[in-house]
C-alpha cells in the first residue's frame, strides 16, 4: 500500500522511517491495534480506539489526537490507499530520546505510525476449523496491555507454527488463558464460557461482539476461567480475534476436538458476527456458509 501516517501526516509508504532511538524500537514502550475493514469501512473503530486510549493511559502516555481527528486520519489513509478489504496497522510509541530505562522527563512527542494492508477473510479456515497446541503462558502480569512487548506471544505462535498449527492456547497452570493472539471460547452444554476480562488477557473487541450478540440471543455465558481438562472435554472450542473473527477449532494437541468438525453453537455465531459486519460495513460478497 503506497501511503503510511507517520506522526499525524499521510506520506509515500517508502519515507515513513523512524529513528533508531525511538522508544519502541529499543523497549517495545507503546501499544498498538489492528483494526479490520470491510467494504472500505472500518469495524468497530470506535471500540478500537477507545481500547487504544486505554492502553496509552496505562503506560502513560497522552494521545497526541482528539478521537475525531484519528478516526479521520484513518479514513483518509484508506481513502487513499484505496483499500477495501483488510486491516489498519497502528501504533504509538513513548517517542524518540536518548536511551535511558526511566521515562522521559522533558516533553517528548509520542510517536504515532499507521499503515494498511489488503488481507481477504480466511474463509476456507472459517469453514474447516484450524489446528491448535497448548503451552504454558509465560507472559507478564499486564496482558491487558495492547503492548508492542510480543515476545511472550511470539514464542508461542512459532511453537504452534513448527507444527502447523495456527494457535497456541496459552495456561497459567491448569487455568487456560487466551491464544498467542486469540481469544478462547468453550462450549459445553450450550453454555459458552469464556476467560473473564482481567490482567491476564487481552480484552478483544471480537469477544466483546460475541458476547453481546450471545446476549442478545439468550445463548448463555459465563465469564470465568476454565481448566485445561474442562477445555480438552469441551463440545466445541473456538477463538476470536479481529482478523481470525469467529474461528473453529478442531484440533488440540493431535486430538480431535468432538467429532472434529466445526460445531452447531460456533457455526451460529459465526452467522451473527458476519450480520453485525454487514450492519456497520455492507453486505459482504463471500459469506461462511454459502
Ligand atoms: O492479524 C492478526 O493476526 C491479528 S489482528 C488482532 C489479533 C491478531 N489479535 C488480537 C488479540 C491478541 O493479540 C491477544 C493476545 N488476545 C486476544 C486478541 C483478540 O483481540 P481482538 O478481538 O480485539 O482482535
Amino acid at each position: 500500500m503506497k501511503f503510511a501516517i507517520l506522526n499525524g501526516k499521510i506520506i509515500e509508504r517508502s519515507e515513513a522511517k523512524v529513528d533508531i532511538e525511538d522508544r519502541g524500537y529499543q523497549f517495545g514502550d507503546g501499544v498498538y491495534e489492528v483494526i479490520r475493514v470491510y467494504n472500505g469501512k472500518m469495524f468497530t473503530v470506535t471500540e478500537h480506539l477507545n481500547r487504544f486510549v486505554k492502553s496509552l493511559d496505562s503506560i502513560g502516555i497522552t494521545l497526541p489526537y482528539t478521537m475525531d481527528h484519528l478516526t479521520k486520519l484513518l479514513e483518509d489513509l484508506i481513502a487513499k490507499n484505496n483499500l477495501q478489504l483488510g486491516t489498519i496497522y497502528m501504533q504509538i510509541t513513548r517517542g524518540v530520546t536518548p536511551r535511558n530505562h526511566a521515562f522521559p522527563s522533558e516533553n517528548v512527542s509520542p510517536s504515532l505510525v499507521a499503515y494498511t494492508k489488503e488481507a481477504a477473510r480466511p474463509l476456507e479456515n472459517l469453514k474447516i476449523g484450524v489446528k491448535t497446541i497448548v503451552t504454558e503462558d509465560i507472559r507478564w502480569l499486564r496482558c491487558d496491555i495492547k503492548s508492542l512487548n510480543l515476545l511472550g506471544n511470539l514464542l508461542a505462535k512459532q511453537k504452534a507454527a513448527e507444527v502447523g498449527c495456527f494457535e497456541a492456547i496459552q495456561h497459567r497452570g491448569q487455568d487456560v488463558t487466551e491464544g498467542s493472539s486469540s481469544n478462547i471460547f468453550i462450549v459445553k452444554n450450550g453454555m459458552i464460557i469464556t476467560h473473564q476480562s482481567d490482567n491476564l488477557i487481552l480484552k478483544g473487541i471480537t469477544k466483546d461482539v460475541i458476547l453481546q450478540v450471545c446476549e442478545r440471543n439468550s445463548i448463555p455465558v459465563e465469564e470465568r476461567t476454565f481448566t485445561l481438562d474442562e477445555f480438552m472435554d469441551a463440545d466445541e472450542v473456538f477463538l476470536s480475534s479481529t482478523t481470525a473473527e469467529v474461528m473453529p477449532i478442531i484440533e488440540v494437541d493431535g486430538k480431535k476436538v468432538g467429532d472434529g468438525l466445526p460445531g452447531p453453537v460456533t457455526k451460529r455465531l459465526q452467522e451473527w458476527f458476519e450480520q453485525e459486519i454487514e450492519k456497520q460495513c455492507g453486505a459482504l460478497q463471500d459469506k461462511i456458509l454459502n
